[in-house]
């Protein structure tokens, strides 16, 4: 049994286990087409952006980039941390100085949210300077710069590449974004987004290592939405977050969810939570049509409250 220790008179939780060892198999068609089409268009790319989630600076970057593209030795390649206004700032430096140490020197943290925010707006900047920077960079005469973003789902690809179209051009999106894993689906083609240096963006699909063969990341990889909720089971992420929460004497979630104090226990949690805000379900029985608590709606609440900041700016990798 996990050790446990109290907290506001409730024993919580110091490891978490789950009863379904399942390792998460995610990679559909449109994933396995996307690397093969990156891989054909790589040849005239200048830089590689990879795109990643700041709540998750360590976990679930996808291994077969480095295989399949070889980001490191081929082309300049920065590393985009995302979503920085969901993440906390404390970690920024060490995150920073985490990746100097393995060889990837720019590091840059970004919220697309916001157009005009520091990060984005030196992306330009950088990515040109990467390029000419580069050994293979010999086209002296060459003034525009193709570049191809990467990531694994979700992490606020095609956001960045229309929020620096309307930093740099004023213009509105030119690619599709969406709350859930899996919205672009194909290497699209090259997105203007500066005139001066001409820069062009290659949109890609988010694509996930086959296998995720490690528990508690893929947890992390679906609390961060980067896979679909129903692969992993709203309600056993939901447990993830409330064990994270609580380990870190987080519980604005006893507030957020008309409870009355904080629990460890997600069955209590979700029953209380669904009760209380009257999220409830009809179902048939041999009595007629009665109404019970809605587990997985609730869950999805949860989840999604997390993922809107609503418990704070959260990071789940513990940065070495
Ligand atoms: N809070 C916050 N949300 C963001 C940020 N960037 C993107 N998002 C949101 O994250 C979700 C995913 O954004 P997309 O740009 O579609 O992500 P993607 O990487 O292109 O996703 P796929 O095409 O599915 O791989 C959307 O709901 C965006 O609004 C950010 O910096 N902060
Ligand atoms: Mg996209």
């Amino acid at each position: 049994m996990a050790a446990q220790v109290a907290r506001h008179g409730v024993l919580m939780r110091q490891a978490f286990s789950v009863a379904n060892h399942e390792l998460i198999n995610w990679f559909p068609g449109h994933m396995a087409k996307g690397l093969t089409q990156m891989q054909q268009k790589l040849k005239g790319v200048d830089c590689v952006v990879e795109v990643h989630d700041a709540r998750i600076p360590l976990s679930g970057r996808n291994p077969l980039f480095e295989k399949r593209l070889g980001l490191a030795t081929l082309k300049p390649h920065l590393l985009v941390m995302n979503k920085v206004d969901l993440a906390d700032p404390r970690c920024r430096q060490d995150v920073k100085e985490y990746y100097e140490k393995q060889g990837v020197p720019q590091v840059i943290f970004t919220n697309c949210k916001e157009p005009n925010s520091p990060g984005v707006k030196s992306i330009v900047r950088k990515v040109s300077r990467a390029i000419k920077d580069s050994e293979r960079y010999s086209r002296s005469e060459e003034t525009s710069y193709s570049v191809m973003v990467i990531g694994i789902p979700n992490v606020g690809k095609s956001s960045l590449i229309n929020a620096l179209r309307a930093r740099h051009l004023g213009r509105s999106k030119a690619t599709r974004v969406g709350a859930m894993p899996g919205i672009t689906q194909s290497v699209l083609e090259k997105i203007k987004v500066c005139e001066d240096p001409k820069v062009y963006l290659m949109d890609t699909p988010g694509v996930l290592a086959p296998r995720i063969t490690n528990v508690e990341m893929g947890l992390k990889l679906a609390l961060a939405a980067t896979i679909k909720d129903h692969l992993v089971g709203e309600d056993i992420i939901a447990d993830y977050l409330l064990y994270r929460l609580n380990l870190m004497g987080n519980h604005k979630y006893v507030k957020f969810l008309g409870l009355d104090a904080p629990t460890d226990n997600i069955q209590d949690l979700l029953i209380s939570a669904a009760v209380r805000n009257n999220w409830l379900r009809r179902v048939r029985d041999h009595r007629g049509i009665n109404t019970c608590p809605d587990i997985i709606s609730t869950a999805a609440r949860f989840i999604r409250a997390f993922r809107m900041g609503v418990f704070g700016r959260i990071t789940l990798d513990d940065v070495p």
